[in-house]
């Protein structure tokens, strides 16, 4: 029997295989849906002080290379999800929850509200690329870090940070310098390749309402980019900070690929979008022959294992 499991910052996961945060996690009963699905957690849409409705719709398309979405944030607001956590934590799985916040002051405040309802772990958000008008915070290194110490004294939990793609080595290192100090337990990245502009040629139209048209891409389309960056921060901690590969998992074979540059676990959004969750058995089910047929027992026995040429 090939072994699923994973252990991140000391949390044992049943399964390496979760929702992205984001897809299918907004209402109570989308994270109840996850709770009794095979999905290895129950990852929740990050959240704000005040729920929000979001961005006008049309505001998510899927095509047959990936997806662009700019949601606005939609979520229950921070209290509905801390009353829900103890609940969801009833399904015998990890709980992460998704802290954003629509200005800084709003990131600690959240946090230690969230962080006494105990969910396993907590991700801060630092990388929503679809609010008008504000920038991510995750390309502002100085910002970044001002927040990441803020929001690092509330939370108790294990703590991770969702990071937007980075585009040059440079940038790495001074993400991973940031990272280094401020005490993070693990990591998740990528969010989605911000600020992509998908066209309709025979509608001559964009395909999303908010934002002229402008939003994130997912799925096939950023898996380059998503192993580019698990594995330039693998090799920045040299392994020792867990990292939560988010980016182009459509298939069994993707997710090896992130384990083989460095991934402890994926995390899914176009696809479980597109397919529901079933997708989640049909990944674990790929996965398994995946390493079997490669000669692994374990997940964990692949990780970081990619040869360089
Ligand atoms: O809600 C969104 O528009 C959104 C968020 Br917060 C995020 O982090 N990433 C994304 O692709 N969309």
């Amino acid at each position: 029997m090939t072994d699923l499991s994973t252990t991140i910052a000391g949390v044992k996961f049943p399964s390496c295989v979760m929702n992205a945060a984001g897809a299918l996690c907004v209402t109570r009963d989308e994270l109840v849906a996850l709770g009794k699905s095979r999905a290895g957690a129950i990852v929740t849409k990050s959240m704000t002080v005040e729920a929000r409705q979001g961005n006008p719709e049309p505001r998510y398309y899927g095509f047959p290379g990936g997806s662009i979405n700019s949601m606005g944030l939609p979520n229950l607001g921070y209290r509905a999800y801390a009353e829900l956590i103890p609940e969801l934590k009833q399904f015998g799985k990890p709980v992460i929850a998704s802290v954003a916040g629509l200005c800084e002051d709003d990131f600690p405040t959240i946090a230690a509200v969230i962080n006494a309802a105990k969910p396993d772990l907590i991700e801060v958000n630092l990388s929503c690329p679809n609010i008008p008008g504000k920038p991510q915070i995750g390309y502002d290194p100085e910002a970044s870090e001002r927040l990441l110490k803020r929001v690092r004294k509330v939370i108790t939990v294990p703590m991770g940070v969702k990071l937007p793609p980075y585009f040059d080595p440079a940038h790495h290192e001074v993400m991973g310098k940031v990272i280094g100090r401020c005490e993070v337990d693990f990591l998740n990245m990528i969010n989605s390749v911000g600020n992509g502009l998908v066209v309709d040629p025979d509608r001559e139209e964009v395909v999303i309402k908010p934002k002229g048209g402008f939003g994130g891409l997912g799925g096939t389309i950023i898996k380059a980019v998503a192993l580019a960056n698990v594995r330039a921060f693998y090799k920045i901690f040299q392994g020792k900070i867990p990292i939560i590969g988010t980016g182009g998992v459509m298939n069994g074979v993707d997710a090896f690929e992130h384990f083989l540059c460095g991934a402890s676990a994926v995390q899914v959004g176009t696809v479980l979008v597109e397919e529901g969750l079933g997708a989640f058995g049909r990944l674990e089910a790929e996965l398994a022959a995946q390493l079997k047929k490669k000669g692994y027992g374990s997940v964990t026995e692949c990780r970081g294992k990619v040869k360089e040429l």
